[in-house]
């Protein structure tokens, strides 16, 4: 039986583990709804990638030296190596954390493609970076012992310790407020208006999560091809950065790179080299819900900062904003024949189709057809 998520957060509580942040997963929303619910703002951050989620424990450790809990799908990984290896290891600081990572691509377990490789090398990733873990799954009476188990190691070795935490573990978490702001569109209008919009020889690069599948079924829907969309499906916060290599290597081509919140927010430091490069054929969309929408709508930092502020400080471009499909219809020719780079701001509402289906095409075939489309 799966394991309600206020029965674990207890369970951590107990332990004294007080402070928790990370960048959400789906397998663990149930849990992250739960612990937004119960803890202070300042208890728990929702962190702009998962490094940070590693180095604010540290700081938390380093002032309080109680436990924090970091969390984090198992993608988010490869952004946390660095800290947990250069700051946190035995052979550096030596700091005390619990490490909860959801296990996406489990072997034998039904998932996308981007998940398969990191989900079968993930115990061996964890050996190789010395770090203990814990498995727990739904059917886990022994999830309190495995907590306690994790919590000794990290606390007597000084060392971040994993708990490993399998799909289907958690229960639905039954508080949870769904949050909507109904005067403006869901991210499916908006893209129906941008693709309508776009000429057929234009590159999109979308960014991880509903977005790509929604710019997938609406061309399904449309009877079009999607040999002009580079879908990325996983390497969250990187479509920008996909976009304008493309952009600086076919500069006779139109680039729209649609970007969400959390993603561009993962790795801002992107739009610093767009900003110094300028190319003129690249224009960035940001579909701006303010959450995480993809994996349970847990709020992101564009709640509290301007996004196109920090676009606009770095020196990028020209700018616009919609919150309204006719603000977004009226202003999307000139943002795409005026000369780039060029950045636009959709603020949309949380929200997506319950049916919302995932793209039927694999990622290898996707890069060819799109390869030959950049070739045109
Ligand atoms: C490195 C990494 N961390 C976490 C995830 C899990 N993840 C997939 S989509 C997503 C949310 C993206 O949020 P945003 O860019 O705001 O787009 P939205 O889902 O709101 O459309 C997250 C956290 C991931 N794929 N990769």
């Amino acid at each position: 039986m799966a394991i309600k998520p206020n029965d674990f957060f207890n369970e951590l509580t107990g332990h004294g583990v007080e402070f928790f942040a990370g960048v959400p997963d789906s397998l663990l929303k149930e849990f992250c709804l739960c612990i937004d619910d119960s803890v202070s703002g300042d208890q728990h951050i929702i962190t702009a990638n998962e490094g940070n989620a590693v180095a604010m424990a540290t700081g938390h450790y380093l002032s309080l030296k109680s436990l924090p809990l970091v969390y984090m799908q198992n993608s988010g990984l490869g952004n946390a190596v660095n800290p947990l290896l250069s700051l946190c290891d035995l052979d550096v600081y030596s700091i005390p954390m619990l490490v909860m990572i959801g296990w996406r691509g489990e072997p034998g377990v039904k998932d996308e493609p981007q998940h398969i490789k990191q989900g079968k090398v993930q115990l061996e990733l964890l050996d190789a970076l010395d770090i203990p873990y814990e498995i727990i799954s739904k059917d886990d009476d022994q999830f309190a012992t495995k907590i306690s188990n994790a919590v000794k190691t990290a606390k007597n070795e000084s060392r971040p310790t994993v708990l490993l935490i399998k799909k289907g573990t958690f229960k639905k978490y039954d508080n949870a407020i769904q949050k909507s702001d109904n005067h403006r569109m869901n991210r499916e209008e908006a893209l129906e208006i941008i693709l309508e919009n776009l000429n057929d020889n234009t590159i999109i690069v979308s960014t991880t999560g509903k977005t790509s599948r929604e710019i997938f079924e609406i061309r399904e829907k449309r009877g079009q091809s999607h040999e002009q969309d580079f879908l990325t499906v996983g390497s969250m916060g990187h479509c920008s950065s996909i976009a304008l290599g493309i952009a600086l290597s076919k500069p006779n081509r139109e680039v729209v790179c649609i970007d969400g919140d959390g993603a561009m927010l993962m790795h801002l430091g992107s739009l610093t080299t767009i900003a110094s490069l300028r190319p003129k054929n690249f224009r960035h969309i940001l579909m701006n819900n303010e959450v995480h929408e993809s994996v349970g709508g847990q709020n992101t930092a564009a709640k509290n900062v301007d996004m196109s502020a920090i676009v606009k400080a770095v020196g990028a471009c020209k700018m616009f904003k919609a919150e309204t499909p006719a603000e977004l219809k009226t202003n999307i020719t000139e943002f795409m024949t005026s000369a780039g780079p060029s950045f636009f701001e959709i603020k949309i509402r949380p929200g997506s189709r319950a049916d919302l289906g995932r793209p039927t095409v694999k990622p290898i075939d996707n890069k060819e057809n799109f390869m030959k489309f950049l070739d045109k």
